[in-house]
């Protein structure tokens, strides 16, 4: 049985991990709309992550006899100022959730719940990875420089992110 504190704060990662998913999502609506169709493939890839990591939580609160709240979303931006931008935002948005993952860490111990401890585990490693791919395209974007986002387009074309 969840105790009510973690109950909400696990609800309080469905809304996180919803937005996550809208907001790749927009990302991905726009790249697609600049003509960066590999880019967008990534990103549309990344949103149907973040909506199973949803799933996820939805699943495990009510196993554990809680009551998962589906919420309504805030709206993410529309547009972005170029790749390099959107790329460092998603890793500053990824390093936010892992922020938030750690807090569930921290709140688990702090109420015995070692369940919660052990289930989340799986997020703790998740955004280990998911960080570290992101790095990687930053990177690999530092070295191209803005002129040449087409090969990178079309380097990204068919990379997965963190599964
Ligand atoms: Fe759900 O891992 Fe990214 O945000």
């Amino acid at each position: 049985m969840l105790t009510q504190k973690i109950e909400k704060k696990l609800n309080e990662q469905i809304i996180k991990e919803g937005y996550s998913s809208n907001l790749y999502l927009a990302m991905a609506s726009w790249a697609d709309t600049e003509g960066y169709a590999g880019i967008a493939q990534w990103l549309f890839a990344q949103a149907e992550e973040e909506r199973m990591h949803m799933l996820k939580f939805v699943s495990f609160i009510n196993e554990r006899g809680g009551h998962a709240i589906v919420p309504s979303f805030e709206e993410p931006p529309a547009k972005f100022d170029g790749i390099k931008v959107l790329f460092d935002q998603v890793l500053a948005h990824e390093q936010y959730i892992s922020g938030s993952i750690n807090d569930i860490v921290g709140l688990a111990i702090s109420e015995n719940d070692y369940a919660t401890h052990g289930w989340i585990q799986w997020f703790v490693t998740e955004q280990v990875e998911e960080e570290a791919s992101v790095q990687t395209i930053i990177d690999k974007l530092k070295m191209l420089g803005e002129k040449n986002m087409y090969i990178f387009d079309r380097d990204i074309m068919g990379l997965r992110g963190a599964e």
